[in-house]
């Protein structure tokens, strides 16, 4: 597992390598934008149970044969493993914001996930679906500007965005 620095470390000592000016100056302006991080992480964290059930239920309005008799999300015990694979998938990418890296993401959430729900019957395209929703409803949360001093959150809201694609089209 990598944060923004391991992973400029571990990529200049593969080359044997001092760290470039390029990665010196990207992680001075991560580091000098990192209160947009925290507040970003810190917004989705307190959000996230109305993140989660706002997407989940959007989810099966739009596809409610999930959980109808027969559908991979239909029982409680299964509704519940749901909405938890949901809750899991908006956490590693809190940490994988708060890390400015994907890789906890990648190697201890999103790895083998594929082949978990192909063995489960759980439809990998409508957790997608759901993670795309969470997407929409976090980044609204985190980009909000009511309240606080406005600056510019694009780059920060286009990372946190691409850990949600990647969690979607690893399983979608
Ligand atoms: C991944 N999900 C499920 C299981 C596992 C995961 C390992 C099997 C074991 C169990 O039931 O707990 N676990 C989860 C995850 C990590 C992890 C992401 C990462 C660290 O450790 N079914 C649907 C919806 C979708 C869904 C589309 C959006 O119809 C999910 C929610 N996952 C779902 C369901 C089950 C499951 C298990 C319903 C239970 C399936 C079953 O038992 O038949």
């Amino acid at each position: 597992m990598f944060d923004a620095f391991a992973k400029v470390v571990s990529q200049a000592d593969a080359r044997g390598e001092y760290l470039s000016s390029a990665q010196l100056d990207a992680l001075s302006a991560m580091v000098a934008d990192s209160n947009k991080r925290m507040d970003a992480v810190n917004r989705i964290t307190s959000n996230a149970s109305a993140i989660v059930t706002n997407a989940a239920r959007a989810l099966f309005a739009e596809q409610p044969s999930l959980i109808a008799p027969g559908g991979n999300a239909y029982t409680s015990r299964r509704n519940a493993a749901c909405l938890r694979d949901m809750e899991i998938i908006l956490r590693y990418v809190t940490y994988a914001t708060f890390a400015g890296d994907a890789s906890v993401l990648e190697d201890r959430c999103l790895n083998g996930l594929r082949e978990t729900y192909l063995a489960l019957g759980t439809p990998g395209a409508s957790v997608a679906v759901g993670v795309q929703k969470m997407k929409e409803a976090a980044i609204a949360i985190a980009n909000d500007r009511n309240g606080i001093t406005s600056g510019d959150c694009s780059s920060l809201m286009s990372e946190i965005g691409g850990y949600f694609d990647r969690a979607a089209s690893a399983v979608g």
